[in-house]
């Protein structure tokens, strides 16, 4: 079984990415052949900073380790390092419908809020997404609901590849989670937490001070009646149920259950206390990695350098079914 997702360096890393994607990458090294990128190239289809872009590359690779990826039983590395990835984008454009990507609803809503220029890269995402997972002939694609609608987009695009040109890749499936696939903003709980549109009060993250996660959660937007407990009427109680229900790793209705006759303001602590204790070992093992630039460079460089080799071989493969580049 071979697993693959990637990761963007758009920022600091938010709950929501760490519940819906890093938590399911750190199982995935049990699971199969685990390989994971930072994608450097998909943080360009929006507004960037050069100099950013390198730092918080580091920064998400240190995050990630701290999580619990292991270079030595997974494959971690730098999306940019591998340039099958950009190739394999562009010939699959080529069985790519453009009325699929202006479906995609990342790209609407993304596209909606940029103040200056909506890049063909923004529209394009979908495409470099799906090479990056078809590369490696992927199983498996570890990702939070946001993403589903992208996973169903390079299956599309995989099965019509195989029907058009032989069978190539193998049409992966999306994982996500059953709790805490999306993960909502704190004080909005009808919009998930995200990086670009976020309110700092209402994006818990992976590296914020015991403090911050305390007056974030007993500031959380709750509804104004009573009852803990899950319902489209309690987005907020119903985030928070999830939330604590994936740190404790029990199920819903056990917090449910536990918090039946609590007020809203002890339950808010109960989530507070449990995330700090739950992050604060990732954090610490941060700020022990994430200053060795040389360090994290080493394990990104020897990562690109397997996930090359298996990229190149299966790039070979489509540019002879294709009929492109210099016979075999
Ligand atoms: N709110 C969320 N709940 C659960 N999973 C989430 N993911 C993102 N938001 C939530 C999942 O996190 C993984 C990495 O996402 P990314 O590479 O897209 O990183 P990002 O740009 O920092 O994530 P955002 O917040 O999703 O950014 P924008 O603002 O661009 O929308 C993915 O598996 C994703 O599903």
């Amino acid at each position: 079984m071979r697993i693959f997702s990637g990761i963007q360096p758009t920022g600091r890393k938010h709950l929501g990415n760490y519940i819906g994607g890093i938590v399911q990458y750190v199982a995935g090294q049990e699971r199969g052949e685990a390989i994971y990128s930072i994608v450097d190239l998909h943080a360009t289809t929006v507004a960037f900073d050069p100099a950013e872009l390198r730092e918080l590359t580091y920064d998400t690779a240190a995050i990630l380790i701290a999580a619990g990826l292991d270079p030595a039983r997974c494959i971690l590395f730098r999306q940019s390092d591998v340039p099958e990835h950009t190739e394999l984008a562009w010939l699959l454009t080529s069985v790519t419908a453009y009325g699929d990507l202006q479906r995609m609803t990342q790209f609407k809503e993304k596209s909606a809020k940029q103040r200056e220029l909506v890049t063909a890269g923004l529209f394009f995402y979908p495409v470099l997404m799906a090479a990056d997972v078809l590369a490696y002939r992927t199983d498996e694609v570890p990702v939070g609901e946001d993403q589903r609608q992208h996973v169903e987009l390079m299956r599309d695009i995989a099965i019509r590849f195989n029907s058009r040109f032989g069978e190539q890749f193998v049409v992966p499936e999306a994982r996500i989670p059953q709790v805490g696939a999306r993960i909502m903003d704190l004080q909005d709980p009808t919009s998930k937490m995200s990086t670009t549109s976020a309110s700092e009060e209402g994006t818990l993250y992976v590296l914020d001070e015991p403090a911050q996660i305390e007056r974030k959660f007993k500031r959380a937007v709750t509804d104004s009646g009573s009852g803990v407990r899950r319902g489209p009427d309690k987005p907020g109680i119903s985030n928070l149920i999830d939330v604590l229900a994936v740190v404790r790793a029990v199920a819903p209705e056990q917090v449910e259950r536990e918090f039946a006759n609590a007020g809203y303001g002890d339950f808010k602590a109960a989530v507070a206390a449990a995330v700090t204790e739950y992050l604060a070992p990732v954090r610490e093992r941060y700020n022990q990695l994430h200053a060795d630039r040389a360090a994290l460079e080493t394990v990104l460089a020897a990562g690109a350098e397997r996930a090359r080799a298996i990229a190149s071989a299966t790039l070979a493969d489509v540019r002879d079914a294709m009929g492109v580049g210099t016979p075999r």
